[in-house]
């Protein structure tokens, strides 16, 4: 008798784990493809081979597209800088491509009037020009999503930050864009790396009682589990 109870208990804990997982895996879905920039790799683009960094046009970078500019991809460790996702990560301000400012874009399906959670890293490459040694920077560029529009200009060389905010989607589609802004004297290819993008549906108040209720179903059995 006492085998059955456990045996049910064991059985209902799965189906409650199993949920909540599958609930989990759901609403952190990433609509961003290629959003790390682990594709293509570093030494397959026009440098032809090199090692350390690379740059492609972005008919040729899976997922992104560009303002008639090049993509640029760094392999984790280049210069000294660790990617915050997988082997490589990208820099904003990328190879020389006529003078124009760098920007990518990527175009998912969303729904209009819902809202989503945007997340990236982003590090600066040089310091200031009077002190390079310094973990100031005035790299910055515009981030733009659905009705929102922001200038990140406070990243430092010494370590990535987290950018999270979110965004309610205008139409069925939605357009996630990164352009630069700020780059170093006579450095217009320098700086605003960025890596591990991430875009996400928020759960709806109704999914999000639901979860609750499976953790605190988790706890009540872990309670009986322990007891
Ligand atoms: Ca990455
Ligand atoms: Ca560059």
């Amino acid at each position: 008798m006492k085998g059955l109870t456990k045996g049910m208990v064991i059985g209902t804990r799965i189906a409650v784990v199993t949920a909540t997982f599958a609930f989990a895996s759901v609403a952190n879905a990433n609509l961003i493809v290629n959003g790390g920039f682990e594709n293509p790799l570093v030494g397959d683009g026009l440098r032809g081979g090199a090692t350390g960094w690379d740059y492609w046009n972005a008919s040729d970078v899976t997922g992104w597209e560009d303002s008639d500019s090049n993509i640029e991809i760094w392999e984790s460790g280049f210069q000294g800088i660790d990617a915050t996702e997988g082997k490589q990560f990208a820099e904003l301000n990328a190879h020389y491509a006529g003078g124009a400012l760098f920007s990518i874009s990527q175009t998912f399906g969303t729904q209009a009037g819902e809202k989503y959670v945007l997340s990236f890293d982003y590090r600066a490459r040089l310091g200031d020009e009077e002190s390079r040694a310094s973990v100031e920077s005035n790299e910055s560029f515009k981030v733009t999503a659905g009705d929102l529009s922001s200038l990140v200009d406070d990243h430092t060389t010494d370590m990535w930050s987290v950018f999270s905010d979110v965004f309610t989607a205008q139409g069925s589609s939605t357009t996630l864009t990164f352009t630069q802004v700020g780059y170093h004297n006579n450095k217009l290819t320098y700086g605003n790396f960025l890596d591990d993008i991430s875009v996400s549906s928020v759960p709806e108040a109704g999914s999000i009682a639901l979860f609750g209720l499976g953790l605190a179903g988790l706890g009540l059995l872990r309670v009986k589990k322990s007891a």
